[in-house]
């Protein structure tokens, strides 16, 4: 069983979730659009496991025996003016959701709810990888700049970059 306020922000963070699951979808259309398959294929990972973030929490709150709410999900950009542009906006991002994530790790102090902390503790970690990853590719794609052979081989690198 949960308050009612942290059911709330964890039906709010499933969303915010899959949000982050469709933004990445649309990047890797772009991406695979300019001739670009490894960043589109990181970003097609990354949208896999924002999909896997936001079932975490949906089986939690099953799990809690409370009610998932699926409010519709929003339309992400789909036009970006450069690559470096795309991961501006992947950091900024991340750095956004890990607000997220604090605000219900936060909530569920105030609450005294220990097991949504336990939950909410997987996702506190989980975004320092996020962000230094986001991070470290935007500081690459801004030293290659337009250089187009120095992104081909970037573009290689980040597909294998991932390793999982
Ligand atoms: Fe990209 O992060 Fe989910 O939580």
């Amino acid at each position: 069983m949960l308050k009612k306020t942290v059911l709330k922000a964890l039906n709010a963070q499933i969303n915010a979730e899959f949000f982050s699951a469709y933004m990445y979808l649309g990047m890797s259309a772009w991406c695979e659009d300019r001739n670009l398959p490894g960043f589109a294929a990181w970003m097609r990972k990354q949208f896999e496991e924002e999909q896997k973030h936001a079932l975490k929490i949906f089986d939690y709150v099953l799990e809690q025996n409370e009610a998932v709410s699926l409010p519709p999900i929003a339309q992400p950009p789909a036009v970006y003016k450069s690559l470096q542009e795309i991961w501006e906006e992947t950091y900024a991002h991340e750095q956004h959701v890990t607000s997220l994530i604090h605000k219900v790790y936060a909530l569920a102090m105030k609450e005294q709810d220990f097991a949504t902390q336990g939950l909410m503790q997987w996702y506190v970690t989980e975004q320092v990888e996020e962000e230094q990853q986001a991070s470290a590719i935007l500081e690459q794609v801004k030293m290659v700049g337009t250089n187009s052979s120095a992104i081909f081989f970037l573009d290689r690198h980040v597909s294998k970059s991932r390793g999982e």
